[in-house]
């Protein structure tokens, strides 16, 4: 396939209720999202999973931006390649900057899946028809308010639930969450909030029967965790710290955790998430798809790569309706009452881009062309 043209494109989408972390608050999303499209054509669209701040990441929307616009396009625009595989290979010469690079090559796997006419999920070599969806609920104001979400969201159906901790906010609210629905499926993620010194909180939290600590310790540590994991009969489950395949093989290796979160983004985009995996799979160790916050592209892709085998425990992905008052594709993402998400079974992306709604959401755009 040539790679004859690259959009860049902002647009702005308001969340429905803000989403508090260790690392901050956010409001509204500013999503980046790439179309590629080919000599036929034919086109992909891939979502860059980049939050707005560096916080999460070293990566950020206006950086992701420049780094879009000055080298990936450039790298990318006019090549053919024979496979969306290959793609990764064009952009060697940029160290990091991976979200911005899977932007540009989840949509040519996209395009790839629009060439063929099959799902993408099946181009991946995915095999579930349903996936089980789960939800991250964002630090609350109060237990009470929490307790509420959680309800509501046990009511919907969504089969396990995951909520933020930071210092200060962990011990008592998971002992009252833990008290009201003793039975939950639960986890916690505090984003790195917490060091070697909370060895005597990490031990407590034990008799909570959590499914997993998501990414307690340093965002770029693999010994940490380990030294932890020893320490805990829960498992550590690894998202920041594990960037590319090297890391999960690192990280298994030194059993710095029991699960890994892969999200396409931070993994560097498909080629990268296929790899791990694989490394995890032939360990024993479960993974599961972290969200972003997404709009309806990057929710799409997450569902793609959520039907590869690896991926055995609920992810956070969940309904368009519990982030947007309106999504960007057709149909939105929905949740049956048993907390699954069934895989569409048209050729890509198996929903429709509404062109219409995101010109109109639109702040800026970039288009680099090639004759
Ligand atoms: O740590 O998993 C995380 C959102 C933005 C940045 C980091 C994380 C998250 C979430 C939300 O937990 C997942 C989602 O609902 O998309
Ligand atoms: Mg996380």
């Amino acid at each position: 396939m040539l790679l004859r043209t690259i959009d860049i494109r902002e647009i702005r989408l308001r969340l429905r209720f803000p989403f508090v972390t260790s690392l901050g608050r956010t409001e509204e999303r500013r999503i980046i999202l790439v179309r590629v499209e080919d000599e036929n054509g034919v086109e992909g669209w891939g979502e860059c999973t980049t939050d707005e701040n560096p916080f999460y990441s070293e990566e950020w929307v206006d950086g992701s931006w420049l780094i879009l616009q000055d080298y990936l396009l450039p790298l990318a625009l006019g090549k053919t390649i024979e496979h969306p595989s290959e793609v990764a290979g064009l952009f060697a010469g940029v160290r990091g900057h991976r979200m911005a690079k899977a932007a540009v090559e989840s949509a040519c796997w996209h395009l790839e899946a629009e060439r063929r006419g099959v799902p993408l999920w099946q181009l991946l070599g995915g095999r579930r028809e349903t996936i089980a969806a789960g939800v991250s609920i964002g630090l609350q104001p109060g237990v009470d308010e929490l307790l509420v979400k959680i309800e509501n969201e046990v009511g919907a159906g969504y089969r396990r639930v995951k909520i933020k901790i930071k210092p200060g906010s962990d011990r008592e609210l998971i002992e009252r969450v833990r008290a009201h629905f003793p039975d939950l499926s639960l986890m916690v993620d505090a984003n790195s909030a917490y060091t070697l010194a909370d060895m005597p909180l990490f031990e407590e939290l034990d008799q909570f029967g959590l499914m997993m600590i998501e990414q307690p310790l340093a965002y770029d540590d693999l010994f940490d965790h380990a030294t932890l994991q020893r320490g805990i009969t829960t498992p550590v489950c690894l998202d920041e710290s594990i960037v590319k395949p090297a890391d999960a093989v690192h990280a298994i290796a030194l059993s710095s955790c029991r699960i890994i979160n892969v999200k396409l983004g931070r993994v560097g985009g498909y080629t990268s998430a296929l790899q791990i995996e694989r490394i995890c799979r032939e360990a024993g160790v479960p993974v599961w798809c972290g969200g972003m916050l997404e709009s309806g592209v990057g929710r799409a892709h997450n569902i793609a790569l959520s039907t590869l085998e690896g991926f055995s425990l609920p992810g956070d992905v969940s309904a368009s309706a519990r982030y947007w008052e309106e999504d960007i594709i057709d149909p939105p993402v929905t949740v049956s009452g048993e907390g699954l998400i069934s895989v569409p079974t048209g050729s890509g992306l198996g929903v429709a881009v509404d062109r219409d709604r995101i010109e109109h959401l639109t702040a800026r755009l970039e288009s680099g062309i090639c004759r």
